[in-house]
């Protein structure tokens, strides 16, 4: 749109949230002309420094935290909190907001009493300490986690209200730590017979996942920080694995073990769970990697559109195999499609922060988002993904997601075609 054009078309949004803040100011004095008066806070010390040594968020934002989907799973142990993505901005989770999801509890690590092995097919088994680790040279990068179950729940129906449980088992950080490759090459890999990695936690789980060598030399880190600051113990304090593009499970959290081999291992937690249920009633196993997706985070569902005029679609898309390309968005359903904005920079297997300008006059809308990543794979349809996989899926769903504005503004889930 051009410049002249796209001023006019803000202009009227800000001359109707001006009106707004008037009705409803702080003076609450809509009858005076005057602006509104002085508050208290502006006629008074505040509190001292150091009144919260660790810093907290301020009391009116008490409604962006983690949630349960109620009576999703039997115990809180293993089990899973979601992160807030409607009230968030760019492409940061704060670590305080990163979901959590626990086979076995968060265990109470002691930093000076951990130790990582790395053994198996090497020259010399190696056992680290944190203070080795910390000491090995160091990589910082931004990547998005996402549990394989992100949007499993959708599979068949629209399910859950809002974008916090159908998409939120997702978070975006800036991990430090050491590449997996230089621990290996420090132990001396069998080059010649590596195909694998299993990596075990030192939760009461022993979590368990096999990834194949070439992942392990790429990208794989062996992370002790996440934004700036050690590691949450919900996210694996004192060191995890962070697997970029690649399902969430295989992040092994509270790392203990690093064993190398020359096949999959097979064990639990890739041959009962985290499989895919295909149409013809096989099991697909060993999903690596979790493919391009995207969703809006508003207007999404939950929320209640305030006020006809501008409203900024906002939203999120990644994608395991690399960079976000286009977002494409649409207000009919998918009838037509316009090229969203996207917020730079843009980085392999990252969060991507996307905008889109419309003007809502109130009529009924279906809105939706779809990505297509550098390889330019193109984000599919629930409809087309159930062609290829079925509704018994509990794992890896990427579809389109639709949100319905109904004439009163009210935002819901649902499913079209
Ligand atoms: N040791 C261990 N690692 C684990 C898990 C676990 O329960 N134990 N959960 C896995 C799953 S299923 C996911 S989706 C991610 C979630 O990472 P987060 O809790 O930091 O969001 O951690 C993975 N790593
Ligand atoms: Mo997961």
């Amino acid at each position: 749109m051009p410049a002249a054009s796209r001023r006019r078309f803000l202009s009227q949004g800000v001359a109707l949230s001006g009106a707004i803040a008037t009705g409803r100011g702080i003076a609450g004095d809509a009858k005076s002309d005057t602006p509104p008066g002085e508050p208290a806070w502006s006629r008074s010390l505040g509190a001292p420094i150091l009144a919260s040594p660790y810093g907290v968020p301020s009391r009116y934002e008490a409604n962006t935290v983690r949630r349960q989907s109620p009576g999703l799973t039997r115990t809180p142990h293993s089990s899973v909190a979601f992160t807030p993505l409607a009230s968030l901005f760019g492409i940061i989770t704060p670590s305080g907001l990163h979901f959590e999801r626990h086979h076995a509890g968060v265990p109470d690590v002691d930093p000076r009493a951990h130790r990582l092995i790395v053994h198996g097919l090497v020259r010399e088994p190696r056992i680290y300490t944190m203070d080795d680790l910390v000491r090995f040279p160091s990589v910082s990068r931004i990547h998005f986690i996402e549990c394989g179950a992100n949007s499993g729940m959708e599979w068949a129906n629209a399910a859950v209200p809002g974008v916090q449980y159908s998409h939120g088992m997702l978070g975006c950080s800036e991990w430090t730590g050491v590449p997996l490759a230089v621990l290996l090459e420090e132990a001396g890999f069998d080059r010649k017979r590596a195909r694998y990695v299993l990596a075990e936690g030192a939760d009461g789980a022993s979590l368990t996942r096999t990834i194949p060598i070439e992942f392990a030399l790429d990208d794989v880190i062996v992370a002790y920080a996440q934004n700036g600051e050690m590691l949450r113990p919900e996210q694996g304090y004192p060191v995890r694995l962070i697997v970029p593009g690649v399902q969430g499970v295989s992040s092994v959290k509270w790392l203990r073990r690093l064993e190398v081999g020359d096949a999959p291992w097979n064990t639990r937690e890739e041959s009962l769970h985290y499989v895919d249920l295909m149409p013809n009633g096989v099991h697909r196993q060993y999903t690596w990697i979790q493919e391009a997706k995207s969703v809006i985070t508003s207007p999404s569902g939950g929320q209640t559109i305030a006020a006809r005029g501008y409203q900024e679609i906002r939203g999120l898309a990644w994608s395991g195999r690399g960079r976000v390309k286009r977002v494409d968005v649409s207000t009919d359903g998918g009838r037509n499609w316009r090229t969203a904005t996207l917020q730079e920079p843009i980085l392999p297997k990252a969060l991507a922060r996307f905008r889109c300008d419309w003007r809502w006059q109130g009529e009924p809308a279906f809105l939706q988002s779809r990505v297509i990543d550098e390889t330019g794979y193109v984000q599919p349809s629930i409809a087309a993904l159930r062609e290829v996989r079925g509704k018994r899926s509990i794992y890896h769903n990427n579809a389109i997601q639709t949100w319905r504005v109904a004439a009163s503004g009210e935002v819901s889930n649902v499913q079209l075609g």
